[in-house]
């Protein structure tokens, strides 16, 4: 009897154990759909490094950014590739080296889309893994493939480089087209007053800023006075189209109302939002709300405004029930710039705010500001919160994502650092190509690389330092984050190994 009862009690141990193998199994499902969570970039444009409070600015204060920056991980190392826009917006979404591409260089409002049809890019991979996918806000990769028809549909573009949805301003606010286009169509326009675009010349009649300055509401200091449109010169000449004009107050509103609303329609299943924010880039247009909140003028006003609107959408990912399932990556496209071609204040009421964080360059530069970025990742209940001095770059996020998300896919230059992404690892690159211009300079470990470059040092327009020279720089950004001391001239042996690499990496 005795041995029947142990028998059995084995067989029914053993059918318990195998039940709950079966049960570890069966929970693998959920855990899996665990790793699609929603994934959201929130991209700001010429947003520096020391633009927020959490990366230690004390005369601004960015209260729902430091939120994600103290609840998630706070790189203080991370990277665009470039120090312009086009080009690391092409980074961001394809995982490939803009400098890889010729066409990566500021684009104006009529350039053909940059990002062939056939590439890979993070929202059709994303796609190819059950993601419902979208763009809200600046696009600035160029559309349809030469002598655009704004009046017919614009193609292609996101819709047909991996985005499902899109809903996007051309290039940058300061350029014509000044209008939204939904998928393809201008929003809103009046097909009895159909619109006209040209880099090369005015339409006839049409004031210019240069020409009328009596018509302006905003002065400009360079460039940018071609077309009006709400009392701000533009860049680029539009005729036409008038019902369509976006109101550049609201702009930040209305944005922040599409992302919102596509996200409580798309809930129910995985969705990747590329929510890419206009400031502060010029021209600097905040919403009544906010003007004169910053006591910096209109450059600190947008970014209370991005701040606030990122609280905003945050609040409708809580109030969606859906804050616990989104991976948010907070960026920006490259550094700061004060004046970039308006008077708006920026220099005279900067005070002592250091866009910049103290490191040096901007807004175009090969020194460290032109790309060195806040950079923020942010996973309620999954990412514990940490500072992580890895060096990451936008690029990274390609095969990351891919990683996280099951998808085998990846780029040569992207590289996989998800356990630094989710704050479980310190390790970052080892070396990162960085841009500008289409110059290249080498970040390896703590070390900097400037190849020497024909051109002027400095922009004088924009008042920033660009990193050229004709000489090799070398620096330690770990000692000299301000990128002070040149130790090309008294470590050649660091220069060599690093001139070695560089070249090996940009394959020349
Ligand atoms: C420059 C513009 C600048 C800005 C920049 C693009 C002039 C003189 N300057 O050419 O104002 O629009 O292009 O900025 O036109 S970015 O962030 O989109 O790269
Ligand atoms: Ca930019």
């Amino acid at each position: 009897f005795k041995p029947t009862f142990f028998k059995c009690s084995i067989m029914i141990i053993t059918l318990a154990l195998s039940v709950s193998c079966k049960n570890e199994k069966k929970q693998e499902a959920p855990q899996k759909t665990e790793t699609k969570p929603n994934i959201v970039f929130i991209y700001l444009d010429d947003l520096g490094y020391g633009d927020i409070s959490a990366n230690g600015a004390t005369e601004i204060s960015t209260p729902n950014i430091d939120k994600l920056a103290n609840g998630g991980v706070r790189f203080t190392n991370g990277y665009a590739t470039s120090a312009t826009c086009t080009p690391s917006r092409f980074g961001i979404l394809t995982g490939i080296y803009p400098w890889r591409n010729k066409d990566a260089a500021i684009l104006p409002g009529t350039a053909p889309l940059i990002i062939s049809t056939e590439q890979t890019t993070v929202p059709k991979m994303l796609k190819q893994q059950g993601y419902q996918t979208a763009i809200v806000g600046k696009w600035h990769l160029g559309l349809g493939r030469g002598n655009v028809n704004w009046n017919e549909r614009v193609s292609p573009g996101p819709n047909e480089v991996g985005f499902e949805e899109s809903y996007i301003m051309a290039a940058t606010q300061d350029r014509v087209p000044t209008v939204y286009i939904r998928n393809g169509h201008v929003d809103g326009l009046d097909p009895n007053d159909p619109i006209e675009i040209s880099y090369k010349t005015n339409f006839e009649g049409e004031p210019t800023g240069k020409d009328n300055p009596e018509l302006l509401s905003m002065e400009w200091h360079h460039g940018h006075n071609n077309s009006i449109v709400n009392g701000i010169p533009r860049i680029g000449y539009m005729k036409g189209g008038e019902a369509a004009k976006w109101n550049d107050v609201d702009m930040a509103d209305h944005f922040l109302k599409e992302a919102q609303t596509y996200v409580k329609k798309h809930k129910e299943n995985p969705f990747f939002l590329y929510y890419a924010l206009q400031q502060p880039h010029v021209p600097r247009t905040p919403h009544p709300r906010f003007v004169g909140k910053s006591g910096m003028g209109p450059r600190g006003d947008v970014i209370l405004e991005a701040d606030w609107v990122i609280g905003e959408f945050i609040k409708t990912l809580e109030t969606e029930e859906i804050l616990e399932n989104t991976l948010i990556v907070l960026s920006s496209d490259n550094g700061p710039v004060l004046n970039d071609g308006y008077n708006d204040d920026a220099v005279e009421k900067l005070g002592n705010h250091s866009p910049t964080g103290g490191l040096r360059g901007g807004k175009y530069s090969l020194f460290d500001a032109g790309t060195h970025v806040p950079f923020i990742t942010y996973w309620k209940g999954t990412i514990e919160p940490t500072v992580s001095d890895a060096v990451v770059c936008q690029l990274d996020l390609f095969s990351s994502l891919a990683h996280l998300t099951g998808s085998t896919e990846k780029t040569d230059d992207s590289e996989q650092l998800l356990n630094a992404f989710l704050g479980k690892s310190n390790q970052g690159r080892k070396n990162l190509i960085l841009e500008a211009g289409q110059k290249t300079a080498l970040r390896s470990g703590d070390w900097v690389l400037i190849p020497p470059y024909e051109g002027k040092p400095i922009n004088k327009q924009v008042n920033i330092e660009l990193g050229i020279s004709n000489e090799y720089q070398l620096y330690n950004l770990k000692e000299d984050r301000a990128q002070k001391n040149d130790l090309a001239n008294t470590n050649k042996d660091k220069l060599a190994e690093l001139t070695a690499a560089y070249h090996k990496l940009r394959g020349k």
